[in-house]
């Protein structure tokens, strides 16, 4: 059996080591302070960092999002990208976006859910609708998300320039997983945000917080008795590999952000706050694509592993029904626990979903 995730890591760290031997003395702005005529070193050296492997969509976003960059500056903003393991785990990588060390990042809302606690709305299950197109329009347009909830993560000084979807989550078990009695003092691993341990306490189950890059042992070896991802990740990272069933239940969105450091963008000149600016419209398809892609492959690729068979089992809507059912009251449980402009945000959220959904 292949352990993807210790080969992975190792890559990561090496990778790391040698992109701090090569970092620069810059100032608050990543300015190098030397000039950008032809030849010299870039104007702008920014660290990208992201929570994910080469290969997968945050990194690629995030590779892609560089490389426009420096062709629309004429190679004036340089960026490095850190795959996932780079700049430490998805907690440490959020408080260093946080402290401004890192300039930019992807992050999940899940590692945030102690810091920002309206954030926490993404770990509401059956929020989004299941049509991820849509889903999507809402993430670009949602004053909800772009102008209150970005206040909110203003406030601890980061700014997410957008939020998109990397697709529907799945659950994985080393049981099936078709009722909420399935889940009756299941250990799920989840990300580190309260309001995810909420979510599965109303399905009984007993959540157990850790960063995903300790998640393939704990899988193998019974620390955690399953998992919640979009199925790309759940192929890349193996955990098919160590888990007997995969439940399609499309019980929420995975959600990522980017996010840039508030006081510098906020002190680079206005002429480069419009080039990241751009580049962030341009860069809505393209990670729209690059989740679509990716976990259609990925299915087919866990469906077709007879090295490490997976039952694949898709709840069908009597079947949701019953989680949905007792995961609506977990909204309640968010405006009373979750800042004091919690319930605000999630009513303007829900009437923009229903618009969206012509309801
Ligand atoms: O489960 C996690 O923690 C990881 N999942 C995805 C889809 N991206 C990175 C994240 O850290």
């Amino acid at each position: 059996m292949l352990k993807k995730k210790g080969l992975l890591i190792s890559g990561a760290v090496s990778l790391s080591l040698v992109l701090a031997a090569c970092g620069g003395n810059n100032d608050d702005n990543g300015n190098n302070g030397n000039s950008a005529d032809g030849g010299g070193d870039p104007e702008y050296q920014w660290d990208f960092v992201t929570e994910e492997m080469q290969g997968e969509v945050q990194y690629e976003y995030a590779a892609e999002f560089a490389e426009r960059l420096q062709e629309k500056s004429d190679g004036n903003i340089e960026m490095t990208v850190y795959e996932y393991g780079g700049l430490g785990d998805g907690v440490d990588q959020a408080e260093q976006l946080m402290m401004g060390s890192t300039e930019f990042g992807i992050v999940s809302p899940g590692f945030t859910g102690t810091m920002v606690e309206e954030a926490q709305i993404f770990a509401l299950h059956f929020l989004f609708p299941d049509d991820i197109e849509l889903t999507q329009q809402i993430l670009n347009e949602s004053e909800a998300l772009n102008v209150e909830l970005r206040e909110k993560y203003e406030e601890h000084s980061m700014t997410p320039l957008a939020y998109w979807t990397e697709g529907a989550m799945q659950w994985t078990g080393n049981q099936p997983l078709r009722t909420p009695e399935d889940f009756n003092g299941f250990q799920i691993r989840v990300q580190n945000s309260p309001l995810i341990n909420t979510s599965y306490e109303a399905y009984d189950a007993d959540p157990t917080p850790m960063d995903w890059g300790e998640l393939y042992t704990g899988l193998d070896q019974g620390v955690v008795d399953g998992q919640e991802n979009p199925i790309f990740f759940i192929e890349n990272a193996g955990f098919h590999e160590v888990q007997d069933h995969m439940t399609i239940s499309n019980h929420n969105n995975y959600v990522a952000m980017t996010v840039v450091n508030t006081d510098f963008y906020n002190e680079l000149p206005e002429d480069v706050q419009e080039m990241i600016d751009e580049t962030i419209e341009e860069m809505r398809e393209v990670g729209y694509d690059l989740q679509d892609e990716m976990n259609e492959e990925f299915l087919t690729v866990i469906e077709e592993d007879t090295d490490n068979p997976t039952e694949v089992y898709e709840l069908s809507e009597d079947e949701r029904e019953a989680f949905r059912e007792l995961a609506l009251p977990v909204r309640d449980f968010f405006r009373e626990n979750n800042g004091e402009d919690a319930g605000r945000i999630l009513d303007m959220l829900l009437d923009e979903i229903d618009e969206a959904q012509g309801n």
